[in-house]
């Protein structure tokens, strides 16, 4: 299978983290995005990375689909629950770092855009998006060592791509003094060889 994205997309990220806890084989083509037709467009109607596409030619988006199709797929390291409710927790994490994501990189670009065209009150209403979905983050691990359950699940990798990627954008964003259990959570997770491999700035 073929993961399109960029090395630089927290996204992307996630799910190759999912791909290596997992041991599955993939490919990453990492300039699905660049150039004037975006090889991205070809596979993803929405033209937003990641997508995976399977050996069948069949594509998967967005990224929410694509960790489940892994977890579901091989038995190895098991990162979803079948309990219903637990499942539906893992998820609901994994959705909320993926919106404060959303967030964030709804920012990033609107900073890209001329000065002149910027929207302040837009920005810091996403930037609000953020601050208050980290604050429910902090609050929700509290003291445990994993977001969810007593093993690592998909909630602490997707909590992971998310953290480390507000490093990589926001590094004045001070998160890891203001939310301490947070800071240790991805001081942890960043021992681990799938976060290692796959750096933003590798
Ligand atoms: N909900 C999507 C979000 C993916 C996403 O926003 N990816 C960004 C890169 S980090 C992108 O492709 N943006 C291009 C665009 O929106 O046109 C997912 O989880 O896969």
């Amino acid at each position: 299978m073929k993961l399109l994205g960029s090395v630089t997309s927290p996204f992307v990220r996630k799910v190759r983290i999912v791909l290596i806890e997992k041991h599955i084989d993939f490919e990453l083509v990492g300039d699905a995005m660049t150039g004037d037709a975006p090889l991205i467009e070809k596979h993803n109607p929405l033209g937003k990375i990641p997508a995976l596409v399977l050996d069948d030619g069949l594509t998967l988006f967005d990224s929410q689909v694509i960790t489940e199709y892994l977890d579901a797929i091989s038995p190895v390291g098991h990162l979803i629950p079948d309990n219903p409710r637990e499942r539906a927790v893992v998820k609901r994490w994994e959705a909320m770092a993926d919106g404060i994501l959303d967030a964030g990189v709804a920012i990033v670009l609107e900073k890209r855009r001329p000065e002149t065209e910027q929207s302040p009150a837009w920005m810091e209403r996403q930037r609000g998006k953020m601050e208050r979905g980290l604050a429910q983050m902090s609050k929700e691990l509290g003291t445990r060592s994993w977001c969810t359950a007593e093993a690592l699940n998909l909630s602490d990798l997707a909590a992971g791509s998310l953290l480390f990627w507000l490093d990589f954008r926001f590094p004045e964003w001070l998160w890891r003094q203001q939310y301490p259990n947070l800071n240790a959570l991805a001081n942890k997770l960043g021992q681990r060889k799938s976060f290692k491999e796959t750096l933003p700035n590798p």
